[in-house]
């Protein structure tokens, strides 16, 4: 599946190894970061190993903890090709926000995207919403 390219910087709520500190963290080099942020429950986040997954599940209560980066058309083509997005191993999927950072205006808020685990979860270790970096 191909995700629609983007003319325009996009927004992304990274949660795992993308975040500062973290095994993938140089794909975001010279991008803008925003601050921290917070998904409304119903998502959960999975150990898959060296990276997690996020997943939905309706009944999760739990905070999904990320931050914002405001990124480049070629910077989202190497995430979107780094999370497998053609490959069909995740969606990048608009992210629900329960916080965000206050530099994010209301319309930017709602124009968030992350990237949603297609796989499957299961016997996955599952981690309280947060991966550590
Ligand atoms: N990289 C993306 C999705 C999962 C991962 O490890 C992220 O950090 O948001």
């Amino acid at each position: 599946m191909k995700s629609t390219p983007a003319t325009v910087d996009s927004l992304v709520f990274v949660y795992g190894t993308l975040k500062q500190g973290g095994s993938n963290h140089h794909f975001l080099a010279g991008q803008t970061r925003l601050g921290a942020a917070t998904l409304r429950p119903g998502h959960a986040l999975y150990s898959l190993g060296d990276y997690p997954g996020l997943v939905t599940e309706a009944h999760a209560t739990e905070a999904v903890t990320g931050e914002i980066w405001r990124v480049t058309p070629a910077a989202l083509a190497g995430l979107d090709e780094l999370e497998g997005i053609e490959e069909g191993l995740y969606a990048r999927v608009p992210a629900p926000l329960a916080t965000w950072p206050d530099a994010l205006e209301a319309r930017e808020v709602a124009a968030v995207q992350m990237y949603l685990y297609l796989g499957s979860v299961s016997g996955r270790p599952r981690l309280d919403g947060v991966w550590p970096t």
